[in-house]
């Protein structure tokens, strides 16, 4: 076969292959045109060709050498775009597909408990306050009428970080600065953390939330201690609740109660929750004592005030009928989803 022959079958197959499918454009342009390809062989061999042949199968060559690059250039554009149409096709977006929703986390029922009685007693006009959890014993013992060696000492036992300073074992010392810096009238609730050195189960911990309330103003009574625990009562627990007192003995309050309120789940007929009671104790209440009121510079001659307390655990436990106390500091995902 001669040169030109040579040059012509060549171009026809790499064109050929250049075509192919999946063709491999690299190897093939390595194959016809690099340096040791086999269009430079034949160009290698043109010494042997004649002084005419020669420009003559030179031309040749150089046409095989622009066709076979022309159609590798082609045949890489094609498929690049071939490429990009197919990953477009795999990539269709469907705008009419539902969003990823991401998880929204919400807010814990102890949380929300203590945001429904901040609303209730906000709504009688009652200020909210804040106070140290690290507290002095002055304000979370002596200034509540609890001296050194009190019996009341033991049923609060609390951690002690020295001899003057503790963790609080109720949100009450609030009440007190509160009581020293301010002049009556006054009418707050303070909610918060609270500690004591009790062993967990599935009733105590070791930190838990109270809410206290403290009213003092000139002619304060007994009478609108009970108007306002009757509101608190009825927005919480519903419109039918009654409210009951019983006689008990707070250091701090004079004379003092323990409250209950009717059974919201049975009317106060008697049933599980109330365990045939047909009442629910609630919280803890009082007139303040004269001796608390004089600890906080207010004449107890001229004012009276009341005073009152309640685990805000025990709420949300009876209200959302949860029975073991512990739940509500795990925060398994579980168990706070369903609030
Ligand atoms: C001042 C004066 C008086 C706050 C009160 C109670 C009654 C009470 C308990 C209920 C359940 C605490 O969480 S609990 O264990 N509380 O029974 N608390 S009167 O009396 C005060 C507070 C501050 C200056």
């Amino acid at each position: 076969m001669n040169m030109k022959d040579t040059l012509r079958q060549m171009k026809e197959e790499a064109l050929e292959k250049i075509n192919e499918v999946g063709a491999d454009l690299e190897q093939i342009r390595v194959r016809y045109l690099g340096k040791k390809g086999e269009l430079t062989a034949v160009l290698r061999g043109m010494g042997q060709l004649s002084a005419e042949e020669r420009p003559v199968v030179g031309q040749i060559a150089n046409e095989v050498r622009a066709n076979i690059e022309e159609a590798l250039t082609r045949r890489a554009e094609e498929m690049k775009a071939k490429a990009l149409e197919m990953k477009l096709k795999a990539e269709k977006l469907d705008v009419t597909m539902p969003g990823k929703a991401p998880a929204m986390g919400h807010i814990h029922p102890l949380t929300l408990v203590q945001r429904d009685l901040e609303d209730i007693f906000m709504g009688m006009g009652f200020s909210i306050v804040e106070g140290p959890e690290v507290e002095y014993d002055y304000y979370n013992f002596q200034a509540l009428n609890i001296p050194p060696e009190h019996p009341a000492r033991d049923t609060q036992d609390t951690f002690y970080i020295t001899d003057k300073i503790l963790l609080r074992s109720q949100t009450s010392p609030v009440q007190a600065r509160t009581m020293e810096k301010q002049k009556p009238p006054i009418r707050i609730i303070s909610p918060g953390r609270v500690y004591r050195s009790d062993p967990v189960d599935a009733t105590h911990s070791p930190l838990f939330h109270q809410l206290e309330g403290l009213v003092v103003d000139k002619g304060i009574t007994m009478g609108d201690l009970r108007g306002t625990l009757d509101v608190f009562a009825k927005k919480e627990f519903g419109e039918d609740t009654r409210v009951r007192f019983r006689p008990h003995h707070f250091p701090f309050t004079e004379p003092s109660a323990e409250v209950d309120i009717s059974c919201f789940s049975c009317g106060g007929k008697g049933c599980k929750l109330c365990k045939g009671e047909g009442w629910i104790e609630i919280l803890g209440a009082g007139m303040v004592h004269p001796h608390v009121l004089e600890m906080g510079n207010i004449d107890p001659n001229e004012y009276s005030g009341f005073a009152f307390g309640f685990g805000i655990e025990r709420i949300a436990m009876l209200k959302y009928h949860i029975d073991d106390m512990r739940l509500l500091y795990e925060n398994d995902v579980r168990f706070l989803k369903q609030f």
